[in-house]
């Protein structure tokens, strides 16, 4: 391997080692609900996390995101916020949001919080003013409420559906008795979306971005990024107005998953995502984080926006500072689709100066051990039920670590969403009556929705709960399987997932793969991703290599195998669906 040939193919430059933190950071995703219990009601809490940071320094990760933690009826698990500064009782208070931030950063961890700007919880002081206000009133301007159609505004003002299933709009009843103005929800009922024409809002939520910054967080992970802005007018959409609606459809060349109604896809752009206003809300938020003292306070959107250049536009230098890469997460398992997935990101990226976001899981998907483990040539399922085609564990596992091999040796930032580093698999056995996701109640059962993947973590195999928590309660049931993949059955495991993940850090840390350039390497093409990711200065070359072929794969004599997915049963070899990092 030459230096020439490398150069050739070059993907992506380095970037310097003095480049900011967010620009290489590995983050724990930590949904609090179900990732340890202090006080034994079966929900995880604040002083839960806090008592186990220590874990996360170990594992060798940069910072931490917690989904919502503030104070909401849980209607959408948190996501549905009553009151953006304060925490919710079964969290704890902000006496323990104070003391998590300051025992996250003297372990050196850093700490994102979630922002949900698109919308509140119904039970939010504004929505109730705006309840018992008249219609036109000032509180109605803070939401999106209209007249319906029809004879007697029975019909909802728009056919735009709720992303968790039927009618987007619901009707109130006014003062007076009679049925009066509806309102606009793009999820759950007990989520309206705020009207960010009225500049009420964004000073609302500078001010909350202010209050957080103030307590000490390192950045937010947006919700829903991209729906701030409606098109004005509110016109009718044309696109899929259910979650799955175009599911059947062929899936056109080059791309894995049909679009969903929750995204903007190329093409014609649904009124309700991706408008051009929203930009102009995250210039302004940008410029407040930046007169912030330092360290740099950080923005990542979650944005459901294709194609890649649609999406780096968030990410601009006066913008925000990442983006997750859910185009790398909706990639199955191919090797051509990942090479131009990669290759798209940085191309799109690096044109913005951003680095890119890769993902592989989080709350609101199947989680990537069993989502690779299903039929690859079927679109990702929302949710899986006993009765519905199962994961192939062994391969989904197989196949997860190897893919999480490829991501972090990519250059960028990398989110990792709890459990994954123990291999955990979806939840595919869980009763009806346990599901709490809106998505399974509003589309009647037909979309199962996101519970099995926030299923609590196991800690310890023979302990209540898994130890999740002091007694055996947890808000979901945990599978009978969950129990083999504790950490306490893992740690100090060689061979084991968690093991894996705690020598893949440490190793991405010390060698700087996440600020290094990146480019193609001879042996990519066909069945085989393969990529040199070398420091600034050269001094330091890694082959990260997967090969998703039928033949194990050999590799150059003399090449230095550092770390592999899973044993290579020749030595030189890598069998299928394995992945190894290498000195060259
Ligand atoms: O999700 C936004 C979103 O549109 C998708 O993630 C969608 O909910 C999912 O793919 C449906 O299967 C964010 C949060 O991540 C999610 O948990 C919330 O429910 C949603 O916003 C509403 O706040």
């Amino acid at each position: 391997m030459t230096q020439n040939t490398t150069a050739a193919a070059q993907l992506h430059p380095a970037d310097p080692a003095d480049a900011p933190w967010w620009r290489d950071a590995v983050i724990y995703q930590i949904y609090p609900r179900s990732w340890a219990d202090s006080d034994g009601d079966g929900i995880g809490d604040l002083p839960g996390i806090t008592a186990r940071l220590p874990y996360l320094r170990d594992l060798g990760v940069d910072a931490i995101w917690l989904s919502p933690f503030y104070v909401s009826p849980m209607h959408d698990a948190g996501y549905d916020v009553a009151d953006y500064r304060n925490i919710d009782p079964i969290f704890g208070s902000l006496d323990d949001a104070d003391a998590l931030i300051a025992g996250a950063h003297d372990l050196g961890l850093k700490v994102i919080v979630d922002l949900v700007p698109n919308h509140s919880s119904s039970a939010h002081e504004w929505f109730q003013a705006a309840l018992a206000a008249e219609p036109g009133s000032a509180e109605r301007g803070r939401y999106i409420f209209r007249e319906g159609k029809g004879e007697n505004g029975e019909e909802p003002p728009n056919n735009w559906p709720s992303v968790f299933g039927g009618n987007g709009w619901t009707r109130v009843t006014e003062a007076d008795g009679t049925p009066g103005q509806w309102y606009l929800h793009i999820f759950d009922t007990t989520q309206p979306d705020y009207d960010w024409t009225n500049p009420e809002v964004g000073d609302e939520f500078a001010s909350i971005l202010e209050f957080w910054c103030e307590r000490g967080v390192d950045g937010f992970r947006v919700d829903v990024a991209h729906g701030l802005v409606k098109e004005e007018g509110l016109p009718d959409w044309d696109g899929p107005l259910q979650m799955l609606d175009n599911s059947d459809a062929a899936l056109p060349s080059g791309e894995d998953e049909p679009i969903r109604v929750h995204e903007a896809g190329p093409g014609a752009k649904p009124p309700m995502w991706d408008q051009e206003g929203v930009h102009e809300i995250y210039r302004r938020w940008r410029s407040l984080l930046d007169k912030q003292p330092s360290p740099e306070r950080i923005l990542c959107a979650e944005a459901w926006v294709k194609p890649e250049s649609q999406l780096a536009r968030y990410v601009r230098s006066d913008e925000m500072h990442q983006a997750f890469n859910f185009d790398f997460l909706d990639t199955h398992w191919n090797a051509e689709r990942f090479r131009n997935v990669i290759t798209t990101s940085f191309e799109e990226n690096d044109a913005v100066g951003a680095p890119t976001t890769w993902v592989l899981s989080n709350h609101d998907v199947v989680r990537h051990a069993s989502r690779l483990g299903l039929d690859q040539s079927l679109p990702r399922p929302n949710g899986i039920a006993a009765d519905q085609a199962q994961p192939n564990a062994e391969l989904g596992l197989r196949r997860a670590r190897a893919a999480t091999m490829l991501m972090l040796g990519l250059p960028g930032s990398a989110y990792i969403y709890q459990g994954e580093e123990l291999g955990l698999p979806e939840s595919t056995d869980m009763p009806d009556e346990f599901r709490q996701d809106p998505t399974f109640h509003r589309t009647e059962g037909k979309e199962i929705g996101r519970d099995g993947c926030r299923v609590p973590i196991p800690w310890v195999r023979d302990a209540p709960s898994l130890g999740f928590g002091p007694s055996d309660r947890t808000w979901l049931p945990q599978p009978e399987s969950y129990g083999a993949y504790a950490v306490d059955q893992q740690a100090g495991v060689a061979g084991s997932t968690l093991e894996l993940y705690r020598s893949m850090l440490a190793a991405r840390r010390e060698a700087g793969l996440g600020l290094g350039s990146a480019a193609w390497h001879e042996l990519s093409g066909g069945d085989v991703i393969a990529f040199v990711n070398a420091s600034a200065d050269d001094s330091r070359r890694t082959l990260v290599l997967v090969n998703l072929g039928a033949e194990p794969l050999v590799l150059p004599a003399g090449t230095v195998v550092t770390h592999q997915s899973e044993d290579l049963t020749t030595e030189g070899h890598v069998p299928t669906d394995v992945a190894v990092w290498a000195r060259i």
